[in-house]
């Protein structure tokens, strides 16, 4: 990942996001639904931007399986749900008290800090009564197992435990793994699961979701250094602030980038098992490889 080097979002990251963006606003409770601030509160945050990465991975990993037909998009908007439940709640003062996401005053800051933490439980309801319509226990298990004390919360554990003291390489990646890898490796899994995939195309898809998982991770504390506040729409720094445990406070930013690109060109590969290679997630990697925001 070459700071010096920008790669335009290629153009079926932009449709899908579009794609995502309309099914999004059709599964939300409109705000004129009692109860009406929450369902605000809810809409504000699901819609205050945000790259869409995990539900367009969920599409192209369904379309990269061969899989046809409507039941993706419950799925794919449920992930998109989890993920900004994740946010609000890490947002939270309890957490990591922050001012500003996706460029705009966190959802506590906007609606009170009660408000807040109903929104984050609201979007997590809705996500699994969106992933159950597809009719896919093992999709359903897929996401509980990514988000719950085997996944996310692990992960978020062991952030908070870890902030302030010196950690070790195999603490931070799992941290990272758990963290923030878990989900994004959900979300191609959960395409593979809706497509039918057969078990050897599900393992390439899963060690593709891995690989990129921990590389947006790393990316991300890259990010909070190097990057601008304005494209970032959150500031820069907190993770120093913070004392949080990240991949350049452990092995230094040079090599950070190292394994970050190390991470990605193994994903591209990997992936490149599927014949005939799916283009659209070899675009997606080079696009986490690469992202400034
Ligand atoms: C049950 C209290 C409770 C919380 C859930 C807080 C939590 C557990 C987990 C935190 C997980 C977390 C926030 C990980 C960070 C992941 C990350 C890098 C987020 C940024 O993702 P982007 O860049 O954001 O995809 P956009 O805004 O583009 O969607």
């Amino acid at each position: 990942m070459n700071k010096s080097v920008r790669i335009a979002t290629p153009a079926y990251v932009v449709e899908k996001r579009q794609v995502t963006d309309r099914y999004i606003d059709s599964y939300l409770p409109s705000p004129d639904q009692c109860p009406e601030k929450l369902h605000a509160a809810v809409r504000y945050s699901v819609m205050a931007g945000g790259k869409r990465l995990r539900p367009i991975l969920t599409l192209a990993a369904f379309e990269t399986c061969g899989g046809e037909g409507d039941v993706i998009y419950p799925a794919a908007v449920a992930l998109e749900l989890i993920h900004t439940y994740s946010l609000i709640h890490d947002d939270l003062p309890c957490m990591d008290d922050d001012d500003l996401r996706r460029g705009k005053p966190t959802c506590h800051k906007k609606f009170g800090e009660a408000i807040a933490l109903l929104a984050g439980d609201a979007l997590h309801d809705l996500a699994f009564n969106l992933m159950a319509r597809t009719g896919s226990s093992k999709a359903v298990l897929e996401l509980t197992e990514a988000i719950g004390t085997k996944g996310m919360l692990a992960g978020q554990m062991a952030d908070m435990e870890a902030e302030g003291r010196e950690i070790s390489l195999d603490e931070v990646v799992f941290i990272h793994k758990h963290k923030t890898g878990r989900l994004i490796c959900a979300s191609v899994r959960i395409g593979a699961i809706l497509a039918g995939a057969p078990d050897d195309e599900f393992k390439i898809i899963s060690g593709y979701g891995e690989k990129i998982g921990l590389a947006f991770q790393i990316i991300d504390d890259i990010l909070d250094i190097e990057g601008d506040v304005e494209t970032l729409g959150k500031p820069i720094g907190s993770d120093s602030k913070n004392r949080k445990a990240t991949f350049p406070a452990v092995i230094g930013l040079e090599l950070s980038r190292e394994m970050a690109d190390k991470l990605i060109s193994e994903a591209i590969e990997v992936i490149g098992q599927i014949i005939p290679q799916p283009e659209n997630l070899i675009q997606i990697a080079r696009y986490i490889g690469n992202r400034q925001n």
